[in-house]
């Protein structure tokens, strides 16, 4: 081992409080040129970032050796979005180390959490399924799975949400401005991408085709390496590429002597990987998007397969190395492109080519709903990848003569085309992976199903073995022993620290649960962080709630399907109650709401001004506002969630059922002990199964009965006519009082509701309230809404982000845990 090496120097990486010091004012001194007296918090803060960026380094290099020592079989995790959060606090935790780094700095006069506090996170993605990669990340690491994580370093990340006026107003999200200390830039670690031009056959003497790209412009793609930590164990790779012009892509710009022209055709080649789209839904074919898509996939392609050729195997053996996961049908281009790379440039025969690459990728699916389902024009490939859009071609019609021979009508095989010529011609990129991929899993146990009922019923038909489900998970290290330490300590003196690494030992605190003494400490940290989320929401609104209300949060990018505005028709039913009659029963509440809008989503952005509206409203009446407040977080990410799930008490999962894939909020509230009112959508039905249906709220119809309620024509209106209150509550989105004297404002939402109400929410509007009166009955029962608490913390075991991962080390991947020798 290098390790081990006489004369090899590997520093000073020591953890003890009076190494860390030394390292830290080193790095401040030889990193960064300053002494104490004249450092910035920011300075202080990359110091200790380097510092603790060397110790994770350490244990990566030492891990690496073990992976190469065993021959280890591998994942490649493709994702175009990371949502990885602040990394110095996980990093601390991870390594034992927080308590220490306190004291150390304390010594220095500086204090941590103030440190803490100056970094920026990466917000590389856009919601659910970025976040989903990065708690992977975490868990693939700390298994000790043998691994690495691709995708793309936007410059500017998901954007900054403030709110003005009640409307959401976007600005660049600058997350490198101050430098970013957890990265390393990998100058040699780069590759070619081309793009465009046309493509040539030939066939040679012994009547064998040859093709030939011949693309008219290339780019450069440079690796930026992020470690991820896992839990008293190993470090794994984040591997981000960045776009940056070739040299020769000015060569005939400067021989003109047109300088200018040059920078300019640099600068555009640049823009690849400028900025992540914010949609979370594909909404338009935008070519840019399709390339930054080509652009790391070639990159993370061609790194495998220098990895493969380096450890002197052969490519015919590939997908017994590796295996590589598609994050969605992001990456999926993928597919065509390890045929292109296998035949074209490493002269592998079509079926050896297309063996290994079907055995290689597996395919994850996050979406039922239609229009989210990627699909590409035709035209736009040709011009982009024409070499690509012939393999589709050949991938499909290989694959039509397979499916001829089976008994699928003419009907079916034109469904399951990976081209689509019902009307402009496109590419169905979610049957290209089915079609490439060895398993296709969908994320949650009700999402699985479906995939396999709706979406890919065909494929599902023809190939039924390689469908199967894996559940999301989150890390609870990340989501409970970092965000909320109070709670995380009390757990600890119950059952001991084995839950850190085993969550299903939670189950250990359901005898805990009738425990007078330990209802109330539960209780007591609750408080405790309700209080620090209410000094949050003063700072960042102007707000003030107080902490002993119940607080009710809804957190999730903004979308007619979850149902924000399902939400505010009750929160407008309890305020028009209050307005008739002061002395209802109503518990004093605060509605808290977050989450960004895709910045071209009209209804989305309308419903945040409702939300703003409903809040000024209310907020604004001595009337009401001792009872209810209603307060809208604005920029929800990663470190704003940290701090609002261990201060709920009830979590709002209300999407219409069939249409969250999984969800994984649900999972971090309950986790830190909110109660949840759902409906049985996504994993929330799997949560009710764990924490039991008697610590549950549920409401709303099932996937079945929306289909039923369909099928047989749905008609809100009918609804809203029936219904008194729910007309008084509709009417008012309408009432001068929310709209200032605008009428049409919310029309759009109230038109909508009344006439197509896609959502349902009208339908589930009265299971809703009811449920929500029985939830208040609960809350004025606090010994048994601590019990429901406690019993939903200790069921949480399966929605660990190590089962998932075990889940699909078992289910998909086959791959083993590498066990680390200690130094
Ligand atoms: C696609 C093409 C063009 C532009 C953007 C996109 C795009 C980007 C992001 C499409 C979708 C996304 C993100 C989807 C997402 O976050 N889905 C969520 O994934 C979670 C993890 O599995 C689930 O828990 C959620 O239910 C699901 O909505």
């Amino acid at each position: 081992s290098y390790f081990t090496k006489p004369g090899v120097g590997i520093g000073n990486v020591g953890l003890s409080k009076e190494d860390i010091k030394t390292s830290f004012l080193e790095k401040l001194f030889y990193s960064l040129g300053r002494i104490p007296v004249v450092a910035t918090q920011n300075d202080f803060y990359i110091s200790l970032a380097l510092t603790i960026r060397d110790r994770v380094f350490r244990k990566y290099v030492k891990s690496l050796e073990q992976y190469a020592e065993e021959d280890a079989r591998g994942v490649a995790y493709l994702s175009a979005e990371y949502l990885p959060g602040p990394h110095l606090g996980n990093n601390l935790l991870n390594l034992e180390i927080m308590e220490e780094i306190r004291e150390a700095l304390a010594e220095l006069s500086l204090d941590l959490d103030e440190l803490l506090n100056e970094e920026v996170e990466p917000g590389l993605g856009n919601g659910g399924l970025g976040r989903l990669a990065s708690c992977y990340m975490d868990s693939l690491a700390t298994l000790g799975i043998p691994s690495i994580a691709y995708g793309i370093r936007y410059e500017f990340g998901i954007f900054k949400q403030e709110i003005q006026n009640g409307w959401q107003v976007e600005s660049t999200d600058k997350w490198l401005h101050n430098g970013n200390p957890w990265e390393v830039i990998r100058p040699e670690i780069s590759f070619i991408v081309n793009f465009g031009g046309h493509t040539k056959h030939r066939r040679d003497d012994d009547n064998k085709l040859h093709i030939e790209w011949f693309p008219d412009s290339e780019i450069k793609g440079i690796a930026y390496d992020t470690p991820i930590l896992g839990y008293q164990s190993t470090a794994i790779i984040l591997r981000l590429w960045k776009a940056e012009a070739t040299e020769s892509f000015d060569f005939a710009a400067y021989n003109l002597g047109d300088y200018y022209r040059a920078v300019e055709k640099k600068m555009r080649s640049e823009n690849i990987t400028k900025v992540l789209y914010p949609n979370d839904e594909n909404l338009s074919g935008k070519e840019l998007r399709l390339k930054q898509q080509y652009f790391f996939v070639c990159c993370s392609l061609q790194d495998i397969i220098r990895l493969q050729l380096l450890q002197g195997r052969k490519l015919e053996t590939l997908h017994e190395k590796f295996t590589i996961q598609l994050n969605d049908t992001h990456p999926s281009i993928a597919v065509a492109e390890l045929m292109r790379l296998l035949l074209d440039e490493h002269h592998l025969e079509w079926e050896e080519a297309w063996k290994v690459t079907k055995n290689t990728f597996a395919y994850t699916n996050h979406t039922l709903l239609p229009e989210a389902l990627e699909k590409w024009p035709v035209s736009l490939l040709r011009n982009l990848l024409p070499r690509h859009l012939e393999i589709i071609y050949e991938i499909n019609s290989r694959f039509i003569s397979e499916i001829r021979e089976h008994d699928f009508t003419g009907e079916q095989i034109s469904r399951m085309s990976l081209v689509d010529d019902r009307g402009e011609p496109t590419i169905r990129m979610a049957h290209l992976a089915t079609v490439g991929s060895y398993k296709v899993n969908g994320v949650s146990a009700l999402h699985s199903g479906l995939l396999q009922e709706q979406v890919l019923q065909d494929f599902a038909q023809l190939w039924p073995e390689k469908f199967t489900n894996v559940t999301n998970g989150v890390t609870h290290r990340r989501f409970l022993a970092l965000s909320n330490p109070r709670l995380a300590a009390l757990i600890s003196e119950k059952i001991g620290k084995d839950w850190l690494t085993h969550l299903d030992k939670l189950k250990g605190l359901e005898s805990f649960a009738d425990e007078e003494d330990f209802r109330r400490k539960w209780m007591e940290v609750k408080l405790h962080n309700k209080k620090n989320l209410a000094n949050h929401i003063k700072e960042l609104t102007g707000i003030t709630i107080n902490p002993e209300m119940l607080i009710d949060v809804q957190v999730k990018r903004i979308h007619e399907y979850k149902r924000q505005h399902l939400k505010v028709l009750h929160i407008l039913s309890l305020y028009l109650r209050i307005k008739k009659d002061k002395d209802t029963n109503i518990p004093p509440t605060a509605f808290v709401f977050g989450g960004k809008a895709a910045p071209g989503y009209f209804m989305a952005k309308r419903i945040i001004k409702l939300i703003t509206a409903v809040g000024d409203l209310i907020n604004n009446d001595p009337e009401v506002n001792e009872i209810l407040k209603v307060v809208f977080l604005p920029n929800f990410s990663v470190k704003l969630a940290q701090l609002v799930y261990p201060g709920a008490d009830l979590s709002e999962q209300i999407s219409m059922a069939g249409k969250e894939a999984s969800g994984t909020g649900n999972m971090k509230f309950a986790l830190n002990g909110a109660l949840t009112v759902g409906t049985l959508d996504g994993a929330n039905v799997e949560i009710r199964e764990e924490v039991g249906e008697e610590n549950f709220f549920l409401f709303g119809l099932t996937t079945k009965e929306v289909e039923n309620k369909k099928a047989e024509g749905y008609h809100p209106y009918k609804i809203y006519s029936e219904n008194e209150k729910l007309k008084r509550v509709l009417d008012f989105l309408m009432s001068d009082e929310l709209t200032n004297g605008d009428p049409e404002l919310f029309r759009p939402v109230y038109d909508n509701l009344l006439n197509q109400d896609p959502y349902l929410l009208l339908e589930d509007y009265q299971s809703y309230v009811d449920q929500m009166e029985n939830v208040y009955k609960v809350w004025q029962d606090p010994g048994k809404w601590a019990r429901m608490s406690i019993l939903n913390v200790a069921n949480m075991g399966r929605f660990s982000s190590d089962r998932s991962i075990r889940d699909y080390c078992e289910k998909i991947w086959k791959v083993e845990a590498v066990k680390m020798q200690s130094e």
